[in-house]
């Protein structure tokens, strides 16, 4: 879909981080007057598309020693493109959560999160709209795979915008619940076992006859804490080190379900441990609480 070139004003203002290894870029800019956050993203290599790089590409010898030889090959344009998001307008929030910083391991007790993160997550949030959007159909509704509509085990399954759907390598999609009121792990009961349990089988079953993924090459998570509190689950591809799959903030859903099984209460009543950045309001009230 084209959409004209907003990016053709963005000024830049400053490269937020960057990875050679990732090949991404995340870069701060204003496009008239207004904060923006555009991340730059070279894509996996296609498979099917490699008998056109072969064919229709121009190869320049960059060095040849014996049986090694180096080239630099200009693929036709179709096949080498810049995977791009673009945040516009960008809050300062946005700015922070892509600035490379270090990072802290809090510790959540079931007081603690009473008392200082919930307090902060209702004042100090990332607005949901882009979910609601999604749910009401007012947005990416022809991207939607799968949707079960029971308003309380019912939930949106669609791509994650990290990932282009061109290769299954990296799958990356996104489970969206209907019900409204959960924000994050620290809410869900045994009155939410249907629900994940739903969200857990009904995913895995059109990943399997869509994508020909059995479950056993999924990795299916909640973020603890999550960017966006509202219920959503992520389904990413197992050989795929996904950004946040990592111990110290994915939950395996499977995990969850067994726990409350166990216990109903257990995400009101454990200690959870989670990574905050550096600038991170957050950890500043932790600090101030002494619990740092
Ligand atoms: P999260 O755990 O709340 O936060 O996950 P994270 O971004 O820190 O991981 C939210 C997920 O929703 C992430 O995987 C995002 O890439 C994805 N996401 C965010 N937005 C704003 C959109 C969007 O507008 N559309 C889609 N399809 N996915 C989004």
């Amino acid at each position: 879909e084209e959409s004209g070139n907003v990016l053709s004003k963005f000024e830049t203002a400053a490269v937020l981080s960057d990875s050679a290894r990732e090949k991404t870029v995340f870069v701060h800019g204003k496009i008239s007057g207004q904060d923006a956050v555009v991340i730059l993203e070279k894509t996996p290599i296609q498979k099917e598309v490699l008998s056109q790089i072969f064919s229709e590409s121009r190869l320049k010898l960059q060095m040849k020693n014996d049986i090694y030889s180096t080239y630099q090959l200009q693929a036709p344009a179709h096949l080498n493109e810049i995977k791009t998001t673009v945040v516009f307008p960008a809050t300062q929030k946005h700015i922070q959560k892509y600035q490379r910083q270090e990072s802290f391991l809090l510790e959540e007790t079931a007081e603690d999160y009473f008392s200082i993160t919930l307090p902060y997550i209702q004042e100090q949030h990332f607005s949901v709209q882009w979910v609601y959007n999604i749910l009401e159909k007012k947005a990416e509704s022809e991207r939607i795979l799968f949707e079960d509509t029971d308003p309380k085990t019912g939930f949106v399954l669609l791509p994650d915008f990290k990932w282009n759907q061109k290769q299954v390598d990296d799958l990356y999609l996104i489970a969206i619940s209907h019900l409204r009121d959960i924000k994050s792990l620290r809410d869900l009961t045994s009155e939410h076992l249907p629900l994940l349990q739903n969200i857990l089988l009904k995913g895995q079953d059109l990943i399997l006859s869509t994508f020909g993924l059995p479950r056993s090459k999924l990795r299916v998570y909640l973020h603890y804490q999550p960017s966006y509190y509202h219920l959503h689950v992520h389904f990413t591809h197992l050989g795929f080190d996904a950004l946040g799959s990592g111990v110290e903030r994915a939950h395996l859903i499977q995990d969850v379900i067994q726990n409350i099984q166990i216990n109903p209460r257990f995400y009101q009543t454990r200690t959870l441990y989670f990574p905050v950045r550096a600038d991170d309001g957050l950890l500043r009230k932790y600090r101030e609480a002494g619990k740092m």
